[in-house]
């Protein structure tokens, strides 16, 4: 069968929630065309994250892996165009730890781009009222570390599928909560959002 595979990270840096947990949680279980979704939880931990990743793409092998992660402070929904070979923390993961520039995989690749249609995906949601853009950069946290881990993966392992990481803003009920103004989108929006990027991807596969 043709498989769909989803991650979403659990809260980190204080928040209660994770909009990225959220999306993919609720998109679990669905059948696009017969291709039915599978959703992971990764942790925000350098080290299990990476290994929950690579567990379920190389048990699965889906056809398509959309990550999703949040990125408070954007305005819009952004596929990442890049995964770079660096992790440099601006604050320590959930598991306390802070690397400082180190290679993700010594002696890999520098970058690995997205194999998502990720101009599609943007003007697909852009036609549909969902703020998005196409983002250059992941960061140098965990959801590039996951990103760049699961592209040099797929790359070594000469696999079939497609992926590619897509960061979300804040759902309102977080920026709700803040004492300063942060952008934010409602969950069903960012829910739509990912129905609408697993649909362009597989159209354009
Ligand atoms: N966002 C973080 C890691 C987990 C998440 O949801 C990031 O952008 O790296």
């Amino acid at each position: 069968m043709n498989r769909i595979l989803l991650s979403g990270f659990e809260p980190f840096d204080g928040e209660p929630s994770n909009p990225s947990l959220e999306v993919s949680r609720a998109l679990s279980g669905s059948d696009f065309d017969g291709a039915v979704v599978k959703a992971i939880e990764l942790p925000v931990d350098r080290y299990r994250a990476v290994q929950i990743a690579s567990e379920a793409i190389t048990s699965i092998k889906p056809e398509l892996f959309i990550m999703f992660g949040e990125a408070g402070g954007r305005f819009r929904v952004t596929p990442e165009r890049i995964a770079i070979n660096v992790d440099d923390y601006r604050i320590p993961d959930n598991a306390g730890n802070q690397p400082c520039g180190e290679p993700i995989v010594e002696g890999g690749a520098a970058a690995y781009f997205s194999t998502l249609p990720i101009k599609e995906i943007v003007s697909s949601l852009i036609e549909r009222d969902i703020p998005a853009a196409i983002s250059s950069s992941a960061g140098t946290y965990l959801c590039n570390r996951v990103f760049y881990s699961t592209m040099h993966l797929i790359s070594v392992e000469r696999m079939n599928t497609r992926a590619g990481f897509i960061h979300l803003p804040y759902m309102h009920r977080q920026a709700i909560s803040k004492r300063h103004d942060f952008p934010s989108l409602a969950l069903e929006t960012l829910i739509e959002a990912g129905r609408i990027a697993i649909r362009v991807a597989r159209e354009k596969s």
